[in-house]
């Protein structure tokens, strides 16, 4: 396949709830798409980048900025056969994994409907369908929150994460474990915490929660491993996570008994899949995390959810609960016992919209290689 353009294009969408984590609230996500145009087909790819540099160093600007100088400038012109040729293309500019990732499963996308094959098995995915979880995020009011997992257990989703921070934990356990005693319940500190709070983080254990997702700094995994021996609930890496040998490392020292697997912060599939074989050596099991992704992104995350070891219910869940319409068709959906069943048509297996997306645009730019001289 030969990289002949990339249209890189900013949508906006308002979400249908607001989001809030520990680093703050969002009611409307800016979107970086990346339209991959070749001699064959066509491939998308989302970038999982925020509004502002707060889960991680990138944002959609930034994101922009290295595709336009650096990401789409090493690739146009090239033939690729297959999306890990691209990872060595962009060996040369260092972070910037998330706008990376972006271009790279686009690649995927285009070579998955070239060999007429679902992304999913071209990826090496071997489950048919994913087990859904939800991440719910800080309320106004623990009566909000609880009548919110009321809805998602309804709705039959088989794991409910809670996003948690100092003020908004203990008091909150409480209440949840007090309605529903039994179900798969796990928490989002979102790096919340210090070291400092170890006595605090050690009340935790008294909710039989299935983890405690990234308690401490967004950059650290070695005083990850002191808290893990200190504490009886399970630690999950999201933000630290950020290639296979830091997987190694983490698992390695101790530092965590389960990772979340998000292919936008390790840089793309590649890397993805090879950090979960590393946790798949190692025993330690993954599920797919969530950056509130329109349909192409959540369409890329279905497909990197059936690979074996994704065993825990992921961040995965139906569109409806983000967006009014969907950038794609169908729209993802989840059953009523709380899976996506996988679609077995070639490539992501979702249609793009393409007139709601040139509606939604506030911003695209075309890239082409320059012509030589
Ligand atoms: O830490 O998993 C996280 C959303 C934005 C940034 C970070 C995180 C999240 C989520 C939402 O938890 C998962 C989703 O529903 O997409
Ligand atoms: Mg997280």
């Amino acid at each position: 396949m030969k990289i002949e353009a990339i249209t890189l294009r900013e949508i906006r969408m308002p979400l249908v709830h607001f989001f809030e984590t520990s680093f703050g609230r969002t009611t409307e996500r800016r979107i970086l798409l990346m339209n991959l145009h070749t001699d064959g087909p066509e491939g998308w790819g989302e970038c999982v980048a925020g509004e502002d540099p707060f889960y991680s160093e990138e944002s959609v600007d930034t994101a922009w900025y290295a595709m336009e100088h650096y990401l789409a400038p090493a690739v146009l012109g090239k033939t690729v056969d297959k999306g890990s040729d691209v990872p060595p293309l962009l060996g040369k500019v260092r972070g910037h994994r998330m706008a990376k990732g972006a271009l790279e499963n686009a690649v995927w996308d285009a070579e998955a409907q070239q060999k007429q094959l679902p992304l999913w098995r071209l990826l090496g995915g071997t489950q048919t369908e994913i087990a859904c979880g939800v991440s719910i995020g800080i309320q106004n009011s623990v009566e909000q929150l609880l009548d919110k997992i009321e809805t998602e257990l309804s709705a039959g989703y088989r794991r409910i994460k809670v996003k948690c921070k100092p003020g908004w934990d203990v008091n909150v356990f409480e209440r949840i474990r007090a309605r529903w005693p039994a179900i798969v319940l796990s928490c989002d500190a979102n790096s919340a915490y210090t070291l400092d709070q170890i006595e605090h983080l050690k009340q935790f254990d008294r909710f039989n929660l299935l983890m405690i997702e990234q308690p401490l700094w967004h950059d650290d995994f070695y005083f990850h491993a002191h808290l893990q021996k200190q504490i009886k609930t399970s630690i999950c890496l999201d933000e630290a996570v950020l290639n296979r040998r830091i997987t190694q490392a983490a698992i390695e020292l101790g530092a965590c008994r389960i990772i979340n697997v998000k292919v936008g912060r390790v840089g793309g599939f590649s890397e993805a899949v090879a950090v979960h074989d590393v946790a798949k050596n190692a025993g330690v099991p993954v599920w797919c995390g969530g950056m509130l992704e329109t349909g192409i992104g959540r369409s890329h995350n279905i497909a990197l959810s059936t690979l074996p070891n994704f065993t825990l219910p992921g961040d995965v869940s139906a569109s409806k609960r983000y967006w009014k319409e969907d950038i794609i068709e169908p729209a993802v959906e989840v059953s009523p016992q709380g899976y996506i069943r996988v679609p077995e048509t070639p490539g992501r297996g979702f249609k793009i919209k393409s007139d709601l997306i040139e509606k939604l645009t506030v911003r695209q730019k075309t890239l082409s290689e320059a012509p030589s001289a």
